[in-house]
């Protein structure tokens, strides 16, 4: 039957475009001929266990329909909870669930009993005779259907937190490829993460499709601003919509800010996206998330409507119960319904058609130009417990303003990130270190120290300090060095899907030798200008007639002011790679001849580093002419592209002057 309806399209109503070869477009009625993961969209299979799709058939089922014996896969610390919950008495055991006695099923089975003395209250028994417990858990229960299975992999990831961090079973693609096999005409809805912003947003996507024709959401931005701050959401949407319209040309109607793991304006969101949109974005951004929440928000509705009918049907539910059972069916939905979610990327393999309420949305999988770094890096981790507390992130609200805690690191110290980066100070440079992720800072004394530590082995009692497994691995050999394009006050790093940290320098300036930072092979970091400029009102540095305010007055009569975000510059800059080559004897930690003079060498280093930038900004500009030649518009951020400044140890960076050496 399948094959019959892909060699003749003309069978359906589908366009002729819309079935392509070699393509895995996702058609509901192709997907319920074919069996695919529930959770991941892989095509099930029965045959080989070490390929993808295996999946273990429960047994008197076909792989179509299983039987109501399955069996069910629990968690071990629900396991445990079932077990010792049982051995309660029912009295017990609804105190544990509902932390109430009124309405526990004791007293209500007393209630049934006297009821058949007749001596009843009307509230305790509805018209069927149930208790009120049995009513709740008749509405909030979880009912999978039954045609859904979950594959091997997704099984061992939801239940043993296992997993083998390769491209078979955590495929993950890039941009284009996504792109290829989701039909020309459909609605994108285009996922980026707030906690990496705007690192989420590949530009190439407007090389398939208009600008008019591309939605976008910014999800995990529980993570930026607190919901309860209305005016923070109106800045934060603000903002998002001027970058994405000015860079882009995206109507500003096209644009949502959401989280979906907190069930943000999920109403709203519902309606933002339209019928038949394909949910795409970078892998881990949250798109599966997302759907579910919709999914659950619709599922709830539901469960409200049901509960109102119960009320009706002269049965009074408790609402320190309902909420009980809530929970409970909440957490159970999101483990068992709809696609599957994961701190891992990759999860999604395949595009899932998901029905939510009228509409119809897919969920794609994920891309990332990095694509085979990001399995060496994953595959590094020591444990998944650090990938999930990295990937869950911190709050700007929280870490990241000028109220919140900070460090004061000195160059020549190096800032250790878990063995995922090494950021080296330059010496004389005093800044503030501000961590808006959940990467634990450990700073050693210098690059040298640092160097060392890892040739010759962790020890012991810095192991903690490390997430990466480090063991054979030397900064020269296995980590990417890049240099921090110079910047004039603060700025923040932003390291993808991890959060940033936000860098204020302090003190008079006594140097203008670069920060440099060393990365492990998957992390991507880039240089911002920080975000709570654009998303929240700062401090001025002016009083309210208009006149600078003193430093030491700052916070006493500075008015506040919201930045808005305009063409004139650049709101980040990548890092200026550096060429393994260019590194030198005395930078790379070995012993120096005492003939050579090291001020001589260090200079010299230092110089060649200012040489290595001044070329990188350049082929920035060259690009960008090229580009702008082409498209006959973009940036040059109204400054002369052709004007030829150049970076060395003299150079006196001030406001105006202060992304120079930015390259988008
Ligand atoms: N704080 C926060 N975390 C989120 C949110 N949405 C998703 N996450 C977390 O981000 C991780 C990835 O979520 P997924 O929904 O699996 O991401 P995805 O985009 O579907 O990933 P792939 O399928 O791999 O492409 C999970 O650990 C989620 O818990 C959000 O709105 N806020
Ligand atoms: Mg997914």
């Amino acid at each position: 039957m399948l094959r019959l309806l892909l060699q003749n399209p003309s069978f359906t109503r589908v366009p002729k475009s819309f079935i392509r070869s070699q393509s895995n477009i996702a058609l509901p009625f192709l997907y319920k001929l074919e069996p695919k993961c529930r959770s991941c969209g892989i095509k099930l299979q029965t045959d080989d266990a070490s390929k993808p799709g295996y999946f273990i058939q429960p047994s008197g089922t076909t792989i179509t329909g299983a039987s109501s014996n399955e069996k069910k896969y629990t968690k071990n610390e629900n396991q445990v909870f079932e077990k010792l919950s049982h051995t309660l008495p029912p009295e017990d055991q609804e105190l544990l669930l509902s932390n109430t006695f009124n309405a526990g099923p004791a007293q209500q089975r007393e209630n049934k009993q006297q009821d058949n003395v007749g001596t009843v209250t009307s509230s305790s028994l509805n018209n069927k005779g149930e208790t009120v417990h049995e009513v709740l858990e008749k509405i909030y229960t979880v009912e999978p259907d039954e045609n859904s299975h979950d594959c091997i992999r997704c099984r061992q990831m939801t239940y043993n937190s296992s997993y083998e961090m390769d491209s078979e079973n955590y495929p993950i693609d890039q941009l284009h490829h996504v792109l290829h096999n989701i039909p020309i005409e459909a609605p994108l809805v285009y996922l980026f993460s707030a906690s990496d912003f705007p690192m989420g947003i590949n530009p190439d996507v407007f090389q398939f499709r208009k600008p008019q024709d591309v939605y976008f959401v910014m999800t995990k931005t529980d993570k930026l601003i607190e919901k309860s701050k209305e005016a923070s959401q109106n800045y934060t949407r603000q903002f998002i919509q001027d970058y994405l319209h000015i860079q882009y040309k995206v109507p500003r109607s096209h644009v949502f800010i959401s989280s979906g793991k907190n069930n943000w304006s999920v109403k709203q969101l519902y309606h933002f996206i339209p019928n038949g949109a394909y949910i795409i974005g970078n892998t881990n951004c949250g798109k599966s998330t997302l759907i579910k929440s919709l999914l659950l928000d619709e599922e709830l509705q539901r469960k409200k409507d049901q509960q109102l009918n119960s009320k009706a049907d002269n049965v009074k539910l408790p609402p320190s119960l309902i909420n009980k059972m809530k929970q409970k069916f909440v957490s159970s939905f999101l483990t068992k319904i709809g696609p599957g979610i994961s701190y891992l990327p990759g999860f999604t393999r395949d595009i899932i058609p998901v029905e939510v309420g009228l509409k119809l949305v897919y969920d794609v999988p994920g891309f990332n130009t990095h694509f085979e770094k990001m399995h060496q890096l994953y595959d590094s981790f020591k444990s998944p417990k650090d990938i999930h507390r990295l990937i869950k992130g911190a709050s700007t609200f929280e870490r990241g303003i000028y109220k919140s805690p900070y460090i004061t690191i000195r160059g020549p110290q190096v800032v250790n990130f878990e063995g995922l980066g090494f950021l080296q100070l330059p010496k004389g440079g005093i800044y503030q270190l501000r961590n808006v992720t959940n990467l634990q800072t450990h700073v050693f004394s210098d690059i040298l120290k640092t160097k060392k530590i890892l040739q010759n082995g962790v020890p012991r009692a810095l192991e903690n300090k490390f997430a990466i497994d480090v063991s054979g691995k030397t900064i020269e050999r296995d980590y990417e060095k890049f240099l921090v394009p110079p910047f004039y006050g603060t700025v923040d790093l932003v390291f993808e899907n991890f959060g940033y940290l936000n860098l204020k320098p302090v003190g008079s300036k006594r140097t203008n030798e670069l920060l440099k930072l060393y990365l492990y092979p998957g992390v991507n970091a880039i240089l911002r200008d920080p975000i709570t400029n654009y998303i929240a009102k700062t401090f001025s540095g002016k009083d309210k007639h208009g006149n600078v305010v003193d430093k030491s007055e700052y916070f006493k009569k500075s008015r506040f002011h919201l930045i808005r975000y305009k063409e004139s510059h650049p709101i980040c800059s990548q890092l200026c790679p550096l060429e393994r080559k260019e590194t030198s004897e005395v930078d790379e930690g070995v012993d120096v001849d005492m003939d050579v003079d090291v001020e001589q060498a260090i200079r010299k280093i230092r110089d060649e580093e200012y040489r290595r930038l001044n070329e990188w900004v350049r082929e920035g500009r060259q690009e960008t002419k090229r580009q702008n030649r082409s498209t006959m518009s973009g940036n040059d951020y109204g400054r002369g592209l052709e004007s030829e400044y150049s970076y060395n140890n003299e150079y006196d960076m001030d406001e105006r002057t202060k992304f120079n050496f930015w390259r988008e």
